[in-house]
């Protein structure tokens, strides 16, 4: 620790003990960049770039302590002189590069393509001011700017430069690197594009601003509004820019190492995470056009180099952008792409596997599964439903190139920088070894039936669930009964994750404590999610689920048995407080919609019992832990896909049939919450769930209360329970994202891994 000392010493001419704790960020910052710099980085003939919209990287501090194997000495030595890391880390801003589960995995991958020591990068955009911060005012969710850049910050300027030609001007690139530390290996690096002239002083009210002033608005803001036409087009400036910087910087390196261009496949293998960066294909074919290659052998190099991933079957992420829009932000790409859809129309003259559709809409993701090697989705029922359904007609040309890549999450921050009581456990138990091989959690399974075990590991909940209980009482303001089950649902808020489906649950428990049903036990719900800004029902259903805590919390007569927190602005810090404190995982998505949900991964490795419907990696949770270790309810995707087929749902067919439910539903529009609530939100909720319910929230009702309430009695057999937690931790090893990233290079990117 003695270069540690020096950097206070050399920065502040103070002992360690003398300085603020923001001082000890600092030193810290500066600290452990030195130490990753001196790791040096993952290199490599070939590499894997991983472009992608969204990285969700979370505080770094103590991650990279972590993986650069100092993170108990460093504490050591703090303590040694008065100070906490785990106060000093809470200095931090977190960096707001994501959106949702595709941002985070893309961080967690980031992590194990260095930890398993491949060379590889990630490309995306330096968002100043991210995707929002929520602030909750009168029950409803408004959106501020997110800053996270500092004059210190992890960013360090790589001193690279492209030039990206839009229609009419052209726009100078800065790029920016973060370091990502591999667990106990070499380095790789974040590589995040900017523009030096961005302007954060053009953000008027809340996160409005002029979208067509894109000198100063191109890397302000992640998915900004596009709701309008202006938006939409910010978007593909956004995307273009990304990808020609990305496009630009890989042919340097490969030609750099001796890439002759016709070779590229040898040099570079790029993931296209999303259609977000699907304009890499016509931007690397008209580069290498550009550098004398001919068109028909540019298309053969760059269908060797891209592969695709897809994580949802919701339409409105599989992007289809106007000619007409991309005519006006990158007409030189225009005639790639109408090459590339003829070329296709030419062999396959089917409708739906054109690039470009009869209304002159480009489908992105039709250009990824053309002119890329692999396609895979995320889990395995998602990737059996793109075969059998949503892509079908893809299938049946190129069956070859479709995969099944199970998501992964990074053990280093989900277990090891989380819960460190917990990790410290099952070190004492099954050694150290799960660290990097996950799949030694299965030794766990050894210490069934042992009561001491058993015992242990009930004591690490509840000591979790009482730091849970401060983080919650500094962000909501609310007390919560530690002894109380926690019950929580952290994700985006979207209508096929089905936060309305908890809402109603909670209203019809509610009800029942009303009428005298007193329960066992008090149930914590516990919410964490951000609304598009856009999406008016989303922000609907976080008004409906304030609303409830307003009502709830203050009624003397239920609290005691149950209270409702919405934490505000959830992000991946957050997040690492609420995980380990976890009773029972809500992952309750209509069967079919969730690709696959990390969140759910995350949960069961910190010992917390899914709730869940039979989708996305649900399913695969199911087979390794069994049926009594998962609480699973509602109809299977079959059913589901079938009810959308025949169109045969009908929401007011429950609410009118079933008294139960049209009482719950109806609460949401009764005087109770009308008194605290806005009429329009709650009615317009009311009648889109009566009306529409477009995520058959009805559909899982009965089941879904019913299961819910087995789990919540079966909670009170505490050895029983913990056995439970036993087996989930234990069977955790499998969704690592180092397993995921095995897989990926196994089958996709054939990289050498450097020891
Ligand atoms: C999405 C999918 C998830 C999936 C994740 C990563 C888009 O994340 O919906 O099911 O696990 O990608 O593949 P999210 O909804 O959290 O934004």
């Amino acid at each position: 620790m003695e270069t540690l000392s020096k950097v206070f010493e050399d920065k502040y001419n103070k002992n360690v003990k003398d300085c603020t704790n923001e001082e000890i960020y600092h030193g810290l910052l500066s600290w452990t960049k030195e130490q990753l710099k001196g790791r040096g980085y993952q290199e490599g003939k070939k590499k894997i770039y991983y472009i992608s919209a969204e990285f969700l990287i979370g505080k770094l501090l103590s991650n990279n302590l972590i993986n650069l194997g100092v993170y108990d000495e460093v504490a050591k030595y703090l303590k040694e002189n008065g100070k906490e890391l785990s106060m000093i880390e809470e200095i931090e801003p977190e960096p707001s590069l994501g959106n949702g589960g595709l941002g985070r995995l893309a961080a967690c991958f980031l992590d194990s393509i260095a930890t398993l020591g491949l060379p590889g990068e990630g490309i995306g955009l330096n968002y100043h001011l991210g995707l929002f911060k929520q602030e909750f005012k009168d029950h409803l969710q408004f959106e501020t700017p997110n800053p996270w850049i500092q004059p210190e910050s992890w960013l360090t300027d790589a001193g690279v430069s492209y030039y990206v030609p839009f229609k009419g001007f052209m726009l100078k690139s800065t790029l920016y690197d973060i370091d990502v530390a591999g667990y106990e290996n070499k380095a790789i690096k974040l590589r995040l594009f900017d523009i030096d002239i961005a302007d954060e002083s053009i953000v008027g009210e809340g996160i409005s601003f002029d979208k067509r002033d894109l000198l100063h608005n191109l890397t302000l803001f992640l998915y900004p509004d596009d709701s309008d036409d202006a938006g939409r087009k910010l978007r593909i400036y956004q995307q273009y820019f990304m990808v020609s910087n990305a496009a630009q910087m890989i042919l340097d390196e490969a030609t750099a190492k001796g890439c002759n261009l016709h070779d590229l496949a040898d040099y570079a293998v790029i993931q296209i995470n999303d259609t977000h960066p699907s304009m890499v294909i016509p931007e690397l074919i008209r580069l290498l056009t550009e550098r004398g290659i001919e068109f028909e052998e540019a298309c053969e190099i760059v269908s060797h180099v891209c592969a695709y991933t897809n994580h949802t079957i919701l339409a409105e992420a599989l992007e289809k952008w106007p000619i007409s829009y991309l005519e006006e932000v990158v007409p030189h790409l225009m005639p790639i792409i109408r090459k590339l859809d003829e070329r296709i129309k030419a062999k396959y003259p089917q409708e739906n596997l054109a690039i470009i559709d009869k209304n002159d809409l480009v489908h992105m993701a039709h250009m990824d599964i053309h002119y890329g090697f692999s396609i895979n989705g995320v889990a395995s029922l998602h990737t059996d439903i793109l075969k059998e359904t949503e892509l079908h007609q893809f299938y049946e040309i190129y069956p070859e190139k479709f995969n099944n890549k199970t998501n992964g999450i990074t053990f280093r921050r989900w277990l090891l920088h989380c819960n460190h009581p917990l990790t410290e456990y099952i070190t004492s138990m099954i050694g150290d070894g799960f660290r990097k091989d996950s799949f030694e959690l299965d030794k766990m399974l050894g210490f069934k039936g042992n009561q001491d075990v058993l015992a242990n590991i009930l004591k690490i909940k509840q000591d979790a669930k009482k730091r849970c209980a401060e983080f919650i009482k500094a962000n909501t303001g609310e007390e919560i009964n530690t002894h109380s089950v926690y019950d929580i649902q952290i994700k985006r808020l979207h209508e096929y994750k089905r936060q309305q489906l908890n809402a109603l649950y909670i209203i019809d428990r509610y009800l029942k404590i009303k009428a005298g049903e007193k329960p066992q036990r008090p149930v914590t719900f516990i919410f964490g999610a951000k609304a598009a800004p856009a999406y008016v029902i989303a922000k609907d259903i976080i008004h409906l689920l304030l609303c409830l805590q307003e009502l709830i919390n203050n009624d003397p007569e239920v609290s005691p048995y149950m209270k409702v927190v919405m934490v505000e602005n959830y992000n991946v810090s957050a997040a690492e407080k609420l995980i380990p404190a976890c009773d029972i995982s809500e992952q309750i998505s209509l069967a079919s919609k969730e690709a696959s949900g990390t969140g759910n991964m995350k949960f069961m490795l910190n010992g917390a019992v899914t709730l869940g419907t039979m989708d996305g990696a649900n399913v695969e949770i199911s087979q390794l832990v069994g049926k009594d270790n998962i609480y699973i309810f509602g109809e299977s995707s079959e059913q589901v896909i079938e009810h959308y087929e025949k169109a045969d749902y009908c929401s007011r067919d429950f609410y009118e049939k079933d008294e139960r439910i049209r009482r719950a539903v109806d609460f949401i529009v009764g005087n109770d919450l009308l008194s605290i609530g806005s009429e329009e939100h709650l009615r317009r909720l009311h009648h889109e769930i009566v009306s529409k319910d477009w995520f058959m929230t009805l559909l899982d009702f009965e089941d879904y209360a019913k299961v819910k309430d087995q789990a919540l009695s079966d909670y009170e057999d505490r050895t029983a329970w913990a056995e439970k937690m036993l087996v989930n931790i234990g069977k955790a090893g499998y969704f690592s994202s180092d397993r995921t990233i095995e897989e990926y290079n196994r089958d996709i990117w054939h990289l050498t891994p450097e020891k």
